[in-house]
C-alpha cells in the first residue's frame, strides 16, 4: 500500500467511488489472483493459475505489478490509481483480459478459505533439462547417493526484485553443452541425423585440452526442475520453499546444486547445511566479499548474504576468491578479523596456480560452493548485475572449479547472478553453463583417451 489510498473495501458488495461508477472493468466486484505461477519463457510472461495458463507479453504495461497488486481482493479502479504513470484506459484494458483469461478472479467472500483448490506445486519443470527429469515425490526412488540434483531458484528478490536474475536457471539450462551425456531427454536438435552414424565411433565427452574421457554414466544428475515463485512473495517465503526442496536433496544423500537467481538465494541451502553438519566451509567465488552494509541487517540480500551463515557455530571456514573492488565501509556487525575468513583476489588468483588459491583449507571438513558470475571478467560476463573490472578469465576458473570438486568434499554449490540482457548474446550464462559441467566432470575420474585425438595430435602409435 503507498500513499494514501483508502483500504479496499472488504464488502464485495461495495461500489466504486463517487468517480468511478460506469467503468469498463466490472468496477462493482472484487478481484484477485489467485495461486498465480509466474515463469519465463525466453521475454514471454507466463502466468499459471489452477484454471488457467497464458502468456503474457513482458513489454509495456508491467502485467507482473498488475497481477501482484491483486494479490489481495481489490477493485480494478483502486489498483489504477497504483499506476500513475499509465493511462488509466490502458490499465483497465488490462486488467479486463486478465479476468477474460481467468488470471484474475471474482474475490467470493463468503467461499473465502474454505474453497478446496489444487495443492500448490513447489517445483515446476524447466524447458530444458540438465540430466534426467525428475519430479519430487520420485526423488527417492531415482536418487543415487553421491549424484547431483540440479534445481533451479528463478527469483531476484534479493537484488531489489529487478535486474534479471530471475532468468539465470532457464538462460543456464538451455546452454548446457552436455546435454545428450548426461541422459537429458531432449538432446537436442541433431543436424546430421540422416548421416550413416554406423562408422562413427561412440562420442565421448572430453575436457577442453581433448586430453581427458570421462565416463559420464559414473554420476548421476537428475534435474528437479526450479522452484515456483509466487507472485508478490517475500525472500523468506519462496526460501522456505527453497530450503524444502534442498533438505529433500540432502534427505537421499545427494548433492543439491542449484541455479539461481541472486546471491541471496545460497543464504538457504546454506542455512539448511549450517542445521545438519557439525562443521563445514565455503568456498565462495566473487567480485565481493558479500558481507556489505545494508540499510537494515536484518533484510537479507545479495550483498550480504553471508552474514547469517557467519553467526552459525558450525562455519569454520569462508574462502573468498576473485575479490576487487574492495570496499571498507561495512556494517558495524560485520567483523573486521574473523580467523574463519580468507581470501584470494581476483589479482592474485590468476597468478597463482590452484594449489596455492586453496592452500591452507583444511581438508576434513565438506564445503559447499558458491560461484557468482561476476567473479569472471565482464568481458566475458557482461550480463549480470554488479558487474566489476578485472575478474577471473575462463580457464583459470575452470582450473579453479575441477580443482576444487577432485580436492575437497562439496555437499552443495550454485552458480548465481545470471542474468538476462535481451539485447545481448548472453555468454554470461555459456560460461555459467560450461563451469557447471566443469563442476560435474570433477565428480568423475577421468580415463585417457583412446581415441585417434591422441595420435592425431602426433603421438607415437
Ligand atoms: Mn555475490
Amino acid at each position: 500500500m503507498s500513499r494514501a489510498e483508502p483500504p479496499p473495501p472488504r464488502d464485495a458488495a461495495a461500489g466504486p467511488p463517487a468517480s468511478g461508477s460506469g467503468g469498463s472493468a466490472t468496477p462493482r466486484k472484487l478481484w484477485r489472483s489467485p495461486q498465480a505461477i509466474v515463469r519465463w519463457v525466453g521475454d514471454v510472461l507466463q502466468i499459471t493459475t489452477p484454471d488457467s495458463d497464458r502468456n503474457v507479453e513482458s513489454e509495456g504495461l508491467s502485467v507482473l505489478r498488475l497481477v501482484t497488486a491483486f494479490s489481495q481482493p481489490a477493485w480494478p479502479h483502486e489498483i489504477v490509481a497504483r499506476f500513475p504513470r499509465e493511462p488509466a484506459e490502458v490499465v483497465l484494458a488490462t486488467i479486463a483480459e486478465l479476468q477474460a483469461a481467468g488470471v484474475l478472479v471474482e474475490f467470493d467472500e463468503s467461499a473465502g478459505r474454505t474453497t478446496a483448490r489444487r495443492a500448490p506445486e513447489i517445483l515446476q519443470p524447466e524447458a530444458m533439462a540438465i540430466g534426467q527429469r525428475c519430479p519430487l515425490d520420485l526423488l527417492p526412488q531415482k536418487a543415487k547417493p553421491g549424484g547431483i540434483a540440479v534445481l533451479g531458484a528463478p527469483c531476484e528478490v534479493g537484488a531489489g526484485g529487478e535486474g534479471g536474475a530471475r532468468h539465470g536457471p532457464g538462460l543456464i539450462r538451455s546452454r548446457f553443452p552436455a546435454a545428450r551425456y548426461f541422459g537429458s531427454s531432449e538432446a537436442g536438435a541433431q543436424p546430421f541425423a540422416s548421416r550413416d552414424l554406423a562408422d562413427l565411433r561412440p562420442a565421448q565427452l572430453l575436457d577442453v585440452d581433448g586430453r581427458r574421457s570421462f565416463p559420464v554414466g559414473a554420476l548421476t544428475v537428475l534435474d528437479l526442475g526450479s522452484v515456483v515463485y509466487r507472485l508478490g512473495e517475500s525472500l523468506a517465503d519462496f526460501g522456505a520453499r527453497l530450503r524444502q526442496v534442498v533438505g529433500a536433496v540432502l534427505d537421499v544423500g545427494m548433492i543439491p546444486v542449484m541455479l539461481g537467481g541472486d546471491h541471496s538465494l545460497s543464504h538457504f541451502p546454506l542455512s539448511v547445511i549450517a542445521e545438519r553438519e557439525r562443521e563445514f566451509g565455503i568456498l565462495h567465488f566473487d567480485a565481493h566479499s558479500d558481507l556489505y552494509d545494508a540499510a537494515d541487517p536484518h533484510l537479507l540480500s545479495h550483498a550480504n548474504f553471508l552474514l547469517p551463515t557467519l553467526q552459525s557455530g558450525s562455519l569454520r571456514r569462508l574462502h573468498q576468491i576473485g575479490l576487487r573492488g574492495f570496499q571498507t565501509r561495512v556494517h558495524k556487525q560485520t567483523p573486521l578479523v574473523d580467523p574463519r575468513i580468507s581470501y584470494v583476489s581476483a589479482r592474485e588468483a590468476a597468478r597463482q596456480s590452484p594449489e596455492q588459491v586453496f592452500a591452507g583449507l583444511p581438508r576434513d571438513i565438506p564445503y559447499y560452493l558458491t560461484f557468482d558470475i561476476d567473479c569472471l571478467t565482464p568481458l566475458l560476463a557482461p550480463e549480470t548485475g554488479t558487474r566489476q573490472i578485472g575478474g577471473l578469465d575462463y580457464y583459470t576458473a575452470l582450473d579453479l572449479i575441477d580443482y576444487a570438486g577432485r580436492h575437497f568434499r562439496l555437499i552443495g554449490a550454485d552458480f548465481v547472478e545470471v542474468a538476462l540482457r535481451p539485447e545481448s548474446a548472453q555468454s554470461a550464462a555459456i560460461a555459467a553453463a560450461h563451469l557447471l559441467t566443469e563442476l560435474l566432470l570433477s565428480f568423475i575420474p577421468p580415463q585417457p583417451l583412446s581415441s585417434y585425438f591422441l595420435r592425431g595430435l602426433g603421438e607415437e602409435r
